[in-house]
C-alpha cells in the first residue's frame, strides 16, 4: 500500500488577511502578503482505502475527534471528493511540531498539507511534477487550500508569498513574490500566552467588518502593498519594520473596535511591545513586530542580527519561552510503500 506524506510550512503574514469580502466563496476583503517559515510545519499522511465508508482522520497520538479543527477537515475532503469526482475515502492522520498555542498558524499549514496529500494520494501523484500533469499545478492547489483556510493558500509556495483578491472570487491569484534565496528574514516566536485563542479567526473575519476603522484599513491598502512589495525587493529593513508594526497594530485595534469587541492582546504583549521598541531606541537593533491573531509576538529581523536580539531578550525575559523560525521553503511531498 503507498502511504504519501507531506510535510507543509506555516506562514506569518506581513500584509494581513484581515476580513471577507464573501464568506462562502473565502474572497478576502484585501490582498496580503507572508512570508513562509521554515521551522513550524505540519506532517499529514494519506492513504486510499477502498473499504472505507467515510474519511478517518487522526491527529497523531490521539483518537477520531469531533473537534472543530476535525469537522473543517473533514468538510475539505468531502469538498475535493465531490469536486472531482474522487470515488475512494482516505485515512489521513497529522501532527504539528509547534505547540496549537504558539501563535502560529496551524490552519495555515494544516490546510495546506492536507489539502496536498489528499490530492496526492487520490491521482497517485509522487510529485509536484506529477501532480502538474494531473492538472493540479501549484497555484490549483493553493486556490484549493484557501478553501479550507484562507491563509493555508500562501503555504504552498516557499519565501514571500502574495494572495491576490483579484476583481472576483474566481480571479483570486496566489504566488511566489520573491524567494526565499532573496532575504534571509528570521522570526523568533515569543510565547507569552499558553492558552489557546478564545476567538476563532473565522469568527474574527466576521467581527472585523463592523468597526468604523475598517473601511479608513482598506482604502489605504493599496499603498501599504507597494510600500511592502518595495521594502522586500531593496531588503530597506528599516521600512518594513514600521510597516509591519503599522500593520500589527491596525488589525488588532479594528477588531478591538468593532461591533462585538474582541482582543487577543494580553496585558504582557503591550509590556513586550514597548520593551522592544525601547530596545530599538537604545540600541539602534533593527528587530520588529507583527501579531497574529493571538497574544504571542513574532519579532522580525535580519538573520544576522537574530543572536544580539536574542541577547538582550533573555537578559530582560530570563523565563519567557521563544520558538525560533525563519523564511523556508514551500512544502515537500514523498511517497513510501509499506
Ligand atoms: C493572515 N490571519 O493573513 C491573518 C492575520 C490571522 C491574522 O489568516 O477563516 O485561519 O480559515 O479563512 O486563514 C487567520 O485566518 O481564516 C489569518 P479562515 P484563517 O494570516
Amino acid at each position: 500500500m503507498k502511504i504519501y506524506k507531506v510535510t507543509a510550512p506555516s506562514n506569518i503574514a506581513f500584509l494581513k488577511y484581515w476580513g471577507k469580502q464573501d464568506e462562502k466563496l473565502q474572497w478576502p476583503s484585501n490582498n496580503s502578503l507572508s512570508m513562509t517559515l521554515n521551522e513550524c510545519q505540519t506532517f499529514t499522511t494519506a492513504c486510499v482505502q477502498n473499504s472505507l465508508k467515510n474519511f478517518s482522520f487522526k491527529k497523531e497520538g490521539e483518537n477520531e475527534q469531533e473537534d472543530s479543527f476535525s469537522l473543517k477537515v473533514i468538510k475539505h475532503l468531502e469538498f475535493l471528493k465531490k469536486k472531482y469526482q474522487f470515488p475512494s475515502f482516505l485515512e489521513v492522520s497529522t501532527h504539528n511540531n509547534f505547540p496549537t498555542a504558539s501563535g502560529v498558524a496551524s490552519s495555515a499549514s494544516g490546510f495546506a498539507a492536507l489539502t496536498l496529500v489528499a490530492i496526492a494520494a487520490w491521482t497517485e501523484s509522487s510529485s509536484f511534477h506529477e501532480l502538474e500533469e494531473k492538472g493540479f499545478s501549484r497555484e490549483t492547489l493553493a486556490q484549493l487550500a484557501r478553501l479550507g483556510s484562507g491563509s493555508a493558500g500562501r503555504s504552498l509556495f516557499g519565501g514571500y508569498v502574495v494572495w491576490k483578491k483579484g476583481s472576483s472570487p474566481e480571479g483570486q491569484r496566489v504566488a511566489c513574490f520573491l524567494p526565499k534565496s532573496h532575504w534571509d528574514l528570521a522570526d523568533t516566536i515569543v510565547i507569552l500566552s499558553k492558552e489557546e485563542k478564545d476567538l476563532s479567526s473565522r469568527e474574527a473575519h466576521k467581527r472585523v467588518p463592523t468597526s468604523p476603522l475598517f473601511s479608513v484599513r482598506l482604502s489605504g491598502l493599496c499603498e501599504r502593498e507597494k510600500l511592502f512589495l518595495q521594502a522586500l525587493e531593496k531588503k530597506d529593513m528599516k521600512s518594513l519594520g514600521a510597516l509591519l508594526e503599522l500593520e500589527a497594530l491596525e488589525i488588532h485595534f479594528i477588531l478591538m473596535t468593532a461591533a462585538e469587541p474582541f482582543s487577543y492582546l494580553k496585558e504582557n504583549t503591550l509590556e513586550f511591545l514597548s520593551w522592544l521598541r525601547n530596545l530599538r531606541q537604545e540600541t539602534h537593533l533593527e528587530a520588529y513586530f507583527t501579531i497574529d491573531a493571538g497574544a504571542n509576538v513574532h519579532v522580525i529581523c535580519e538573520f544576522s542580527k537574530r543572536e544580539e536580539f536574542l541577547f538582550y531578550f533573555r537578559r530582560d525575559f530570563p523565563k519567557t519561552h521563544f520558538l525560533l523560525d525563519a523564511v523556508g521553503d514551500g512544502p515537500k511531498l514523498f511517497v513510501t510503500e509499506e
